[in-house]
């Protein structure tokens, strides 16, 4: 997680120690320049608008001059907010058989994490079967078989440009008649037709109630976390179209704005359960708030 959060620690927690120390006293001016860092982070404005407001409550509560104290506050609040309310951040993928349906734009990394869950729950000792729900490019489902194979699972696929709802359709069954403990499926994230795109999930969603009813369901949204506030959009159009369980965030590793956890997580109210921090088929982590925090915060 540390290495990970590399370049968001230095474009958070360097920049807010550098601020502390170039003040004397804690003025306006000071929570002025935190609010700046925050935002420039992908904390969003709303987010930082609150972390703003709670610091300067406690600061005066607590009745704190020395800036250099501010840091500790700062760990303090952002372990709060991501933990604030009833959120589970583990994946919920128990009793067997489990469903686990990935979502999100083209590009974000739907792909990739199947195939790092796909090798996690097989180490795990688990039956896995991945589902080739994008139907849409032929690489899509070429890039699938590949991870497959590399994590040691079967996949259910069919030709390009077939109906994906059959897709999934056919993978309950095999999920079925095999006994798979988790069928993990992709799906395809065209958002440049927004209203197609919806219907084609509308349509799985539907398959999946009527077919696999008794099989715990998680829906997990992927966002890109080097896309920022566009994250936050994707996440608001996906929530009208399906009921998302959790969040992964990918690509953690190529931003200095892995701000946008706090954001996604406190403005949309979907826990964060996994993160990306590399290409890699172990590189990718569940997600808890204090190693989070601690990592952020480590020297
Ligand atoms: N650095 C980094 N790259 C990632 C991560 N996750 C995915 N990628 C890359 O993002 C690109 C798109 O991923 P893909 O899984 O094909 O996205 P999809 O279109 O949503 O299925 C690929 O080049 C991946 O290697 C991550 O956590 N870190
Ligand atoms: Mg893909």
């Amino acid at each position: 997680m540390k290495k990970g959060l590399e370049k968001t620690r230095k474009g958070i927690t360097e920049k807010v120690d550098n601020v502390l120390k170039s003040y004397k006293k804690i003025d306006e001016e000071l929570f002025e320049e935190l609010e700046e860092i925050l935002i420039t982070a992908d904390v969003g404005v709303n987010t930082t608008l609150k972390i703003i407001e709670d610091l300067k409550d406690k600061v005066r509560e607590r009745k704190i001059e020395d800036p250099s104290e501010i840091n500790n506050l700062l760990k303090e609040e952002i372990t709060e907010l991501l933990t604030d309310y009833e959120t589970n951040n583990k994946l919920d993928l128990e009793p067997a058989p489990a469903i686990l349906l990935v979502v999100g734009v083209n590009g974000v990394g739907k792909t990739t994490t199947i195939g790092k869950l796909a090798h996690r729950f097989k180490s795990e000792g688990k039956k896995v079967l991945v589902a080739a729900g994008d139907t849409f490019r032929a690489a899509a489902i070429e890039q699938l078989s590949e991870w497959c194979n590399r994590a040691g699972v079967d996949i259910i696929a069919n030709k390009e440009g077939s109906d994906p709802a059959a897709v999934i359709f056919d993978a309950i069954q095999a999920a079925k008649a095999r006994k798979a403990d988790i069928l993990i499926c992709d799906t395809a994230g065209r958002l440049h037709n927004k209203k197609n795109l919806m219907n084609e999930l509308n349509k799985i969603f539907r398959i999946v109630d009527r077919e696999y009813s008794e099989a715990t369901r998680e829906v997990l949204l992927v966002l890109d976390a080097t896309t920022g506030q566009n994250a936050i959009m994707q996440a608001r159009t996906f929530k009208e179209a399906c009921n998302i369980t959790g969040l992964a965030l990918t690509k953690l590793d190529g931003t200095a704005k892995g701000g946008v956890v706090l954001a996604v997580q406190s403005e949309l109210k979907v826990p964060v359960k996994l993160v990306g921090v590399g290409e890699g088929i172990e590189d990718l982590q569940d997600f808890d708030p204090n190693n989070f925090v601690d990592a952020l915060f480590s020297e």
